[in-house]
This record gives C-alpha cells, structure tokens and sequence, in this order.
C-alpha cells in the first residue's frame, strides 16, 4: 500500500492507457505543499532572439524533460531533437510535445500563443557520432532534403545542448565501447560540426557575452563523476578532474575536447556539471526508478556494498532551469556546477523512499558492491548561485514525493519498459550478485 497522504493527488493517466501521453503539468506538482514557495524565479536577462537548439538525446530521462521546459519557457524557440534511440531513448516520453508542437499537428494552443503556424519541434533518429548527419542538420539542408519543412523556416542550430549519453556507470563496467563511441567521438563531431558551420573561417571574439555578439552556445551537459569521489569537502570547478568509472572517464574526456575547442578555436563552449537527478521519465536501472518500481512489484531493492556510498540529489527540473540560465547568462569558456545540497547515503534514501510508500523496510538486500564504486560526490555551488543566480527550488521530500507521485501514476510507462530487453539486463546484472 502507497502512503497517499504523502503524495500529491493522483493525476493523470490511468494504468490501462498504453502508450501513457505525458501533460506538461504533470512534470510539476499540482498540489500548493509540493510546489515551492519561491515564486519561479526565471534567469532576469530577456529572452534570447528566437532560436533553433539542437538537442541530443531528448529521448532521454533529463533530455525530454528539458524539451519540456524550454518549449513551454520560450515560445519563440524551435527544438530539433537528435536521439539514437538506444535502450534509454522513449518517444513516449515527448508524445505530448510531438502532438502539440510538432510537424504533423502544430496545435491551436501553438498559433494563440505564437500567431504562428510553423512546428517548433522536430525529431530525428541518429546518432551524434554520424558526421554525414550532424554536418546536414548543422547546414540545414538535412529538412531540404527530406521535405520536411514546408515553411521553410530556418532550421540551423544556433545552441546545441548536448545531453546524448551513455548514462549508466554498471552498463560501462560491462562494456565500454559504447561509451568512449557516443561520449567522446559523438561529442567531437557535434564539436567540430559547431566549429565548421558556426565559425567557419572566422573566430568569435573570446571576451564577448552580449546577446547580440553571443549567437552560438555549445552547452555540454557533464556530471560531478568526472572529479572523482571525496570523502570530505567539496568540489568545486576548478577542482582537478579525476574519473574512476568508464562512464565518467568518458565524460571527462568530453570535457577536455570541449575545453580544447573552446581554447583553440574560441568556439563559445559552456560545460555544466550536475549531481545525481531525480524525477519523471528516468530509466529504471538508475537507484531511485529501480527501487521505487520493484517497491511497487514488492521485489527486493538491491543496495550495493554497506549503502553508505552518498550522492547529493537534485531535482529534474531544477537541473533543466539551471541549463536555461546558463544558456541565457552563462559566460563561454566557462564550467558551472550544478546540485541542490541535498547529500544522502543510499540506505538513508532507500529507507526513506520506502517510508513514503508505506513498503516494509525488509525488501532492502544487501549485494555485492559496485566495482571502483565512488564512494562519495559533492559538489560547490557558489559559482551559479552567485554568477547566474540560479538556485533549486524543490526540495529532497518534494522532490521525491513528486518522483514517487509520477510513477504510480504511469504504472504502463515502466512496465513497458521493464518487459522488455530491461529482463534481461536484470537478470544478468542482479540474479548471481
Ligand atoms: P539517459 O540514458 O536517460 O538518456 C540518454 C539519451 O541519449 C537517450 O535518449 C539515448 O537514446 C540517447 N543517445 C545515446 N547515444 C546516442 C547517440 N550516439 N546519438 C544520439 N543520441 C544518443 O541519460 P540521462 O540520465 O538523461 O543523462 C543525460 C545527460 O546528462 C548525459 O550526458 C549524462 O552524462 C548527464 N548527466 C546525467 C545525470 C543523471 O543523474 N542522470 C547527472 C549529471 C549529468
Ligand atoms: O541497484 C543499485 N543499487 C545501488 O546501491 C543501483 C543501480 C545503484 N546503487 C547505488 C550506486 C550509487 O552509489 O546507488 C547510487 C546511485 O546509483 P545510480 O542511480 O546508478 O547513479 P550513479 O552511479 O550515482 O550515477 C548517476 O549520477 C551521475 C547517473 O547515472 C549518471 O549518469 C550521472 O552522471
């Protein structure tokens, strides 16, 4: 039984709906305890002009709910979203944003808003590490060819957000591959394509931060894994990096190619680093989505070694807030931390967790330890609070009341995915540990 006091009312869609259609609202909490108390606090500087983003890997779980929010922030703002559509990428998750603001059905919602007729978000399947492909979205003439944009709008990226990742740190002590394919080759193409298309024979001018003098934005989108675990203290961006898993080797790698190609070609290069995240849409091999859907299946929660392994976690959409104020009043060049001061051990958020499900804490089963696993993240973060001044919003409790809320409430949304090929990664990565 699920503790629904303790949760927000239930709300969207019924378990029986098969591809579950997401309400942009439903990423936020509906009820007043579990919406925060500051009044949203948007980056002050006017919106950008109207912008095309490339975004990589919005299929994903941080991806399509930064799709979400920009959409929904900037009304004049176009996204092309580049997905793979590997094991963790689900259209299902941007069904809503594909019936409301994409190419087949711009909806009315879209014209009252925009007096504009023409889609502002558009899908493509490939990968990042596709030169071919990234080089004729970079020039626009991937929807020349293709036809598909019939008002020939102008569809050349100007911001590239790059969530396309390899994301999971047990799948790349199974096999890195993968990760050193889509995380360092895929993040070179994407760079040097910007290089090509936004610079071509010219540099931009290092030092300039105006709106009108900044048109191109290269965000990478890093993780604090890349400066390696403490015990004490915390990292701040000028901390050395110093990797321990394929996984974050890899993004480490990624940092210092866009360090590279900002310092060599001043191509305007912003890297931002967040804690662990939580919320609607994340793939259940990832700690919180495993433990909370095998609560609901009453199956065991694997907690690797003695559980006191701590990462500080952060809210979804106060991860993809921070990204907007960084795209709006980030400096290029620079590297900005991002994280919510919300430290935990994993057993304290497991026994939490189960405690607002009303689960029996007896479903904890201790197994063996993640190999190099990090023993602890933390992260300063001065440098946002004080340049951008971006700040979290939701609370840990909120957070994951909220987190909780969205999957009982899209019971065929995880379960699609856990019978599926997800079986069988279960099985390998947890039935002899
Ligand atoms: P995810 O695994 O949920 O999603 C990754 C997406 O990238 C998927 O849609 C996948 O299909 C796509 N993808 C993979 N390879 C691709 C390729 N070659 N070309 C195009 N698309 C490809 O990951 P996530 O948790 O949403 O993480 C997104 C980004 O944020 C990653 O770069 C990750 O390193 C970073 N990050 C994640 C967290 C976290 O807690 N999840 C924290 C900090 C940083
Ligand atoms: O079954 C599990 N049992 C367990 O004890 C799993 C899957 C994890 N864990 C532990 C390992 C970590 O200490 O829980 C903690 C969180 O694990 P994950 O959810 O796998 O996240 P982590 O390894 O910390 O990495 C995440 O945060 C940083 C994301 O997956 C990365 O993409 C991001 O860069």
């Amino acid at each position: 039984m699920v503790r629904r006091d303790l949760l927000t009312k239930t709300q969207g869609l019924s378990s029986k709906t098969q591809y579950p259609i997401p309400k942009t609202q439903n990423l936020r909490p509906k009820t007043q305890n579990l919406r925060p108390k500051t009044q949203n606090l948007r980056p002050k500087t006017q919106n950008l002009r109207p912008k095309t983003l490339l975004v990589t890997g919005g299929a994903g779980f941080i991806g399509s709910n930064f799709i979400h929010y920009i959409l929904n922030e900037h009304p004049d703002w176009t996204v092309i979203n580049l997905d793979k559509l590997t094991y963790a990428g689900n259209l299902a998750n941007l069904a809503d944003i594909e019936s409301q603001y994409g190419l087949l059905n711009p909806s009315k919602d879209l014209v009252a808003k925009t007096q504009d007729l023409r889609p502002r978000y558009f899908f493509v399947r490939g990968s990042i590490a596709d030169r071919e492909l990234v080089d004729a979205l970079f020039s626009g003439e991937y929807f020349a060819a293709n036809s598909l944009n019939p008002n020939t709008q102008d569809l050349r990226p100007s911001i590239v957000v790059n969530f396309a990742a390899e994301s999971h740190v047990d799948r790349s002590i199974l096999d890195a591959s993968p990760f050193i394919e889509t995380n360092i080759k895929g993040t070179q193409v994407l760079l040097e394509a910007a290089r090509t298309h936004w610079l071509g024979s010219k540099t931009q001018d290092p030092t300039s931060n105006t709106q009108d003098l900044r048109p191109n934005i290269f965000l990478q989108v890093s993780t604090d894994e890349v400066y390696g675990a403490t015990e004490k203290g915390k990292f701040t961006e000028e901390s050395p990096l110093s990797p321990n898993s394929p996984y974050s080797a890899s993004k480490a790698a990624a940092d210092f190619l866009c360090h590279a190609y900002w310092k060599t070609y001043q191509l305007p290069v912003i890297i931002t680093r967040c804690s662990n995240n939580l919320g609607p849409f994340q793939f259940p091999e990832k700690l919180i989505p495993l433990a909370i859907t095998n609560a609901l299946e009453n199956k065991p929660i694997p907690i690797y070694g003695d559980g006191l392994n701590v990462r500080d976690w952060i809210y979804v959409l106060d991860h993809c807030r921070a990204l907007d104020f960084t795209l709006q009043k980030g400096k290029p060049g620079e590297i900005y931390n991002i994280a919510a001061n919300e430290e935990r051990t994993n057993l304290e958020l497991i026994h939490r967790l189960l405690d607002v499900m009303d689960n029996p804490q007896s479903l904890i089963k201790f197994v063996a330890d993640r190999p190099g696993h990090d023993r602890r993240y933390a992260l300063d973060i001065t440098k946002i609070t004080r340049e951008l001044g971006w700040k979290p919003l939701y609370s840990f409790e909120k957070a994951l009341a909220a987190t909780v809320d969205w999957y009982l409430n899209h019971e065929s949304w995880w379960r699609q995915i856990k019978s599926g090929d997800y079986a069988k990664y279960y099985d390998r990565m947890y039935s002899h540990r």
